[in-house]
């Protein structure tokens, strides 16, 4: 089951069929008591409603912040040990990589946040960025995982490098975050094997494609948010972005007018253009 939050509602979709969801908070569905339960019962009550328009769909966010792991892939680890070795910041990465305790970090609000088919920004004091594709995971209050969605952890490489201390500043800006096209309603783990790919398209042709899988992240989904929710409450749940393991090349730099398409397979795509 997928829900999608539009500019016309909400909705859920089964087997290619979309059903109107009749509460229209999104806060109230995230901290729903068993949010499976009570869109399972509208798909079997309801009738398929014909006014679910894709051009409508928007971030599936209200009032949750977005929180983000990091170096949970080796390839995160290699690329942030290359590209801070200059500042001598390179062996925090490679502690954090096979320490117990994770990297989280504060993402974004919702104003930050870009849906489908939004624009994602660079920002104008970085020369070196990046997107970051990554599971999202859609956490309740309670800490349960109850669903996932796509997200892209945009990225200033050229100021985390200069000093790790600079990590806000290179990755929390207007538009520096893009989520959706929508969650995937299930507290199951998904298979290691899921495949996520990220391409970039430039001019209408492929700049940079990469792809990885589950089966390349270090830590367990529920140790992060295991971690995440220690001494910190959520009272409408929260996103936790689970970190990289595609990079480009360091010769790569995104530029206006690039288009990121992130694909993981049960979800969907989630696609944006740099402004
Ligand atoms: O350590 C900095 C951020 C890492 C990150 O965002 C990632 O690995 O995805
Ligand atoms: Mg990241």
């Amino acid at each position: 089951m997928k829900l999608y939050r539009t500019g016309d509602g909400h909705f859920v979709e089964q087997q290619g069929n979309y059903y109107r969801v009749p509460e229209n908070s999104w806060d109230s569905l995230i901290t729903h008591n068993d949010l499976h339960a009570y869109l399972q019962s509208l798909v079997e009550k309801g009738e398929p409603s014909a006014d679910f328009s894709s051009a409508k769909i928007e971030a599936p966010i209200g009032n949750q912040e977005v929180w983000a792991a990091g170096v949970t892939y080796y390839r995160s680890r290699s690329a942030r040990i290359e590209e801070s070795k200059d500042a001598g910041g390179g062996d925090f990465y490679d502690r954090v990589y096979s320490a117990e305790r994770p990297e989280l970090f504060f993402k974004a609000t919702a104003s930050r946040v870009s849906g489908p088919g939004g624009p994602v920004r660079i920002r104008s004091d970085a020369s070196w960025s990046v997107p970051e594709p990554e599971l999202t995971l859609v956490i309740n209050p309670r800490g349960e995982i109850i669903g996932y969605t796509i997200g892209n952890d945009m990225s200033s490489r050229d100021i985390e490098g200069e000093n790790p201390l600079y990590l806000p500043q290179a990755k929390v800006y207007d538009r520096s975050c893009a989520l959706g096209p929508c969650v995937l309603i299930s507290s199951e783990t998904l298979p290691k094997s899921t495949p996520i790919r990220l391409e970039i398209h430039r001019n209408g042709q492929s700049e940079f494609t990469g792809a990885t899988t589950l089966a390349e992240l270090k830590r367990e989904p529920a140790t992060l948010v295991e971690y995440l929710f220690r001494d910190n409450g959520f009272p409408f749940g929260t996103f936790l972005m689970t970190g990289t393991g595609i990079v480009p090349p360091d010769s790569f730099t995104l530029k206006t007018g690039d288009r990121i398409s992130i694909t993981i397979d049960p979800i969907g795509t989630l696609t944006n253009e740099v402004a």
